[in-house]
């Protein structure tokens, strides 16, 4: 394990003249950028940053007059790392942004390689539909569009619907392995019910010739379900000193995680601060309930309902509630799992391996 980053050597003018003629050939020396590609500890651009909903609505309402949902083909505002511009990335492998559909407008359907996930923060009774189901969407809820999944998402409600998006998208873009197709209609065919899916495997029941896949059946894991459980959990248990009372959205075919890119969490905080903690996954978070602060590395960001704010790899978070909240996040937890590569340190941020 490297404990110290490598020393970049003395650039002489013999050898830079070296480095320059092959340059020509597309060759250039490792030693000179081996400190930065192989760091004693993650050495991330991406910056602890918040985002208060007030003004990201603000600004949607804004866009909202400016271009339709179908001609845009999703009205989104990217949330944009400061450390990240132009590159449209949250964190270093993941992307966020917030979406707007006005009342009566249709984002149409289409499908691509890429997961997504939605976070609902604002509105009622706007649908997505995914794989031939539509479901309602409520503040809360947590949907997901799998890869290649068509999806289209409708408004049918007389107020504007705002939501989270969450993609994976830097990762496939990091792979080369980006495929997308319009479905050439605004809408998908329906053939299944509203709710349906949840109805059959939302309750510790599958259907008996249920087939394995690493995506999960339930496309939409509703608020009510989520924060009664975490008040159950309130009831019969203590809350860890990092995370309160925390839950991961799974996938109820084998209990892996619900998107097999993204992790997926919503944890309910007592009032006053945790314990420090770090991870190698990136964290994008949004408050659902109470206000407070959260300390990552060096940077305060306070927060209250709606409002999204980031932890990058390795920094320490500290959450302090200012009263009970919910808090649901998203990061590459399973990707890095299944490389071996997630690490996690609880406590003081005292060594750094
Ligand atoms: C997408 O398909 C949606 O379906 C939202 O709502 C955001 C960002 C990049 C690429 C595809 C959606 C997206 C996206």
């Amino acid at each position: 394990m490297l404990t110290q980053g490598h020393d970049k050597p003395k650039e002489t003018a013999e050898r830079q003249a070296f480095y320059d003629r092959i340059d020509k050939q597309h060759m250039t020396p490792l030693w000179s950028v081996l400190g930065s590609l192989v760091t004693p500890q993650p050495a991330s651009a991406c910056q602890p940053f918040g985002w208060k909903f007030d003004a990201i609505r603000d600004a949607m309402m804004e866009a909202g007059g400016l271009i339709t949902a179908k001609e845009a083909e999703r009205r989104v505002l990217i949330l944009e790392n400061p450390g990240l511009r132009g590159q449209s990335r949250t964190t270093t492998s993941l992307y966020a942004g917030v979406q707007l559909v006005l009342p009566g407008e249709v984002a149409p359907a289409h499908r691509h390689t890429q997961s997504a996930l939605r976070f609902v923060l604002e509105g009622e009774g706007a649908h997505t539909a995914v794989n031939g189901e539509k479901t309602i969407m409520r503040y809360g809820d947590f949907v997901i569009t799998p890869q290649l999944a068509w999806h289209d998402h409708g408004n049918e409600s007389e107020e504007p619907m705002f939501w989270l998006d969450g993609l994976d998208i830097p990762v496939i873009s990091m792979l080369d392995a980006s495929f997308a197709e319009g479905l050439g209609e605004d809408t998908q065919e329906i053939t299944r019910n509203t709710g349906q899916s949840y109805s059959e495997f939302g309750h510790a029941l599958l259907p008996d010739n249920a087939e394995q896949s690493i995506v999960s059946p339930i496309f939409n894991y509703p608020y009510d379900k989520s924060r009664e459980t975490l008040e159950a959990m309130k009831r019969g248990s203590d809350p860890d000193q990092c995370h309160g009372w925390k839950l991961r959205y799974s996938n109820p075919l084998n209990g892996s995680d619900a998107i097999p890119t993204m992790g997926t969490f919503i944890q309910l905080l007592p009032q006053g601060p945790t314990m420090p903690f770090r991870s190698t996954s990136g964290t994008v978070f949004v408050c659902t309930q109470g206000k407070g602060k959260t300390k990552i590395a060096d940077t305060t960001i306070e927060w209250g309902e709606k409002d999204i704010f980031i932890a990058p790899s390795w920094a320490s978070i500290i959450h302090e509630p200012e009263e009970e909240s919910v808090l649901f996040s998203f990061n590459d937890k399973p990707i890095q799992e299944k490389l071996g590569l997630y690490r996690e340190q609880r406590g003081n941020a005292n060594s750094s391996t």
